[in-house]
């Protein structure tokens, strides 16, 4: 067996207000909390620094700029990294990336037991539109904000297994999965901000969304033979509402922990690697059984 011990860390609302130091230290409280269940591993939200600021439209890039980190970890951010060090435990953590030269995306990193960073991701699979749209009840700028990411899927070992990465809207996708599956990916870690309605579509609502959320996390998690941890910034954050249900799920595709409240709340799973062994190797043992003669549309379009 190849045992790592994954927190889910979910987070409940940051308001617009709040201050990175105020967060951190949530965050660190999460930490110390996922320290005393065993964690080898913390997952913690897409964007876990700030409110999901793509809600807001705001024109004045330097405003928008004040959302991003131009270095990481940076002052606010040191606690968390010196802490999670002392405790022994890994991190993925999402931020908004601001590079020195004047590139934005949003981003996840993945640390080691001594929180260097031995990784990181790009979210590739941007939702929402570029312009404010008056007729949606709230907006989702993040094609406004972000540039798509440049890294692909690639896959890191650490704390003895297999990682990839994604983020939020790309648990939605196959293809993040199954990139990663070809690198034998034994653990995909994700963060995510969702709208419990859509802007434009009021008939679909929370329940609707926490099953779309359960549903590709596990077709990802089956189809890959690998771990699925998925995790919510959840609650009524600045006045709209983002679902919770953060969930890890095992290679069979089932659902082993699942949170219970929109706010903070860690979830620790003892994750076996060699778990993903057995579908890796029958069912889903792509050299022996994928036939990449029929799939070209899936690239040519
Ligand atoms: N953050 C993020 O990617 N949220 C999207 C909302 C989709 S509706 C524009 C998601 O897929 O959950």
């Amino acid at each position: 067996m190849r045992i790592i011990n994954v927190a889910a860390a979910q987070m409940g609302p940051i308001q617009r207000a709040e201050s990175r130091e105020a967060v951190v230290a949530r965050m660190t409280a999460l930490l110390d909390e996922a320290k005393q269940k065993g964690a080898d591993l913390i997952v913690y939200p897409e964007l876990a620094l700030t409110t999901f600021f793509p809600r807001w439209y705001i024109e004045d890039q330097t405003e928008v700029d004040t959302w991003f980190e131009r270095d990481m970890p940076n002052a606010a951010v040191q606690p968390l990294f010196d802490r999670a060090a002392q405790h022994g435990i890994a991190m993925y953590l999402g931020y908004a990336e601001l590079t020195p030269d004047g590139h934005h995306y949003n981003t996840a990193i993945l640390t080691d037991r001594e929180s260097r960073i031995v990784g990181k991701y790009r979210k590739v699979h941007l939702p929402g539109h570029e312009e404010f749209e008056p007729e949606r009840s709230h907006q989702h700028l993040e094609k406004r904000y972000f540039e798509p990411g440049d890294l692909g899927f690639p896959v890191w070992r650490n704390l003895g297994g297999i990682m990839g990465m994604a983020i939020c809207n790309d648990r939605r996708w196959p293809e993040t999965y199954r990139v990663m599956g070809l690198q034998d990916v034994e653990l995909v870690l994700i963060g995510y901000n969702t709208p419990s309605v859509n802007s434009l579509k009021s008939a679909e609502g929370l329940q609707q969304r926490l099953f779309h959320n359960r549903l590709s996390a596990q077709a990802g998690a089956y189809q890959n033979s690998c771990w699925v941890v998925a995790v919510a910034k959840a609650g009524m954050e600045d006045g709209h509402h983002l679902i919770g249900g953060s969930l890890i799920v095992n290679p069979d595709g089932e659902i082993v922990a699942e949170a219970v409240t929109e706010g903070d709340e860690v979830l620790v799973v003892p994750c076996d690697m060699d778990a993903t062994r057995f579908g890796k190797q029958t069912i889903f043992d792509f050299a022996r059984h994928r036939r990449v003669e029929h799939y070209g549309l899936i690239t040519s379009r």
